[in-house]
């Protein structure tokens, strides 16, 4: 294996690590050693790679916007952001999804202490974007009504994701995320959308583990770590 090779395989470990340990724990009670303990790699290595708690918090909160795989197209951009939510409602399950995922959205949510100096709005305004590009592209289409506030829905659409996301985590331990992700577009869309684009949109809440299947074989190689 190529230097650059193992070394992006150690700082991806170090992360998924780091993600598992602030998913249950949260960043003031995380402790590098045990980020250290999970990740399988020695003490140098981590400490290369990152040289404080601090510096893999930032880190793993810079991957959660990446960390949303690519999905398949599809003939209407609402469904395929429909998609991307309940996609990352899978990723967000305790079983099976994804750890620096679970770990990134706890330490965006949690509102910590004011001097533990995490930056928590750029991945929030990184969605925000993500969202705005997506609505730029729906319009284009003729999938919008016409007076729709591209950047008020944008910021709507991750504002209701957060919240519907932490009371399902609240009530459910977020087994109930995808169909909550679900009501959740049903009662937004009808506010954005022609008629004739809801009455197409496939809202089944099976779709998140084929949406997921499916962006893995995108991505390639048909074996997947979710984190890999
Ligand atoms: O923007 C998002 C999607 O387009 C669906 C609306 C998701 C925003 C997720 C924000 C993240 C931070 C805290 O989730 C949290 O609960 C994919």
């Amino acid at each position: 294996m190529a230097r650059q090779e193992r070394a992006t395989r150690t700082r991806q470990a170090i992360l998924v690590a780091a993600g598992e340990v602030f998913d249950e724990v949260g960043y003031e009670a995380a402790t590098i050693s045990e980020i250290l303990k999970r990740s399988g790699v020695t003490k140098g290595a981590l400490y290369f790679h990152f040289s404080s708690k601090e510096e893999l918090a930032q880190n793993v909160l810079g991957e959660q916007v990446r960390a949303l795989p690519e999905v398949p197209e599809r003939d209407l951009v609402l469904q395929k952001s429909l998609d991307e939510s309940l996609l990352l409602a899978y990723l967000l399950q305790r079983e099976g999804g994804d750890a620096i995922v679970r770990g990134s959205v706890r330490l965006t949510v949690d509102q910590g202490a004011p001097a533990d100096r995490l930056d928590r709005l750029s991945p929030m305004q990184g969605w925000v974007e993500r969202n705005v590009s997506m609505l730029e592209k729906a319009k284009a289409a003729g999938e919008l009504l016409p007076h729709v506030d591209l950047a008020a829905a944008a910021r709507l659409l991750v504002g209701a994701f957060t919240g519907v996301q932490v009371l399902s985590n609240i009530m459910t331990g977020r087994s109930d995320m995808p169909e909550r992700v679900i009501d959740l577009y049903r009662h937004l869309l009808p506010s954005i959308a022609v008629p004739g684009v809801l009455v197409q949109l496939d809202f089944r809440p099976e779709r998140g583990a084929q949406v997921y299947a499916a962006a893995m074989e995108l991505r390639g190689g048909g074996e997947y770590a979710a984190t890999d």
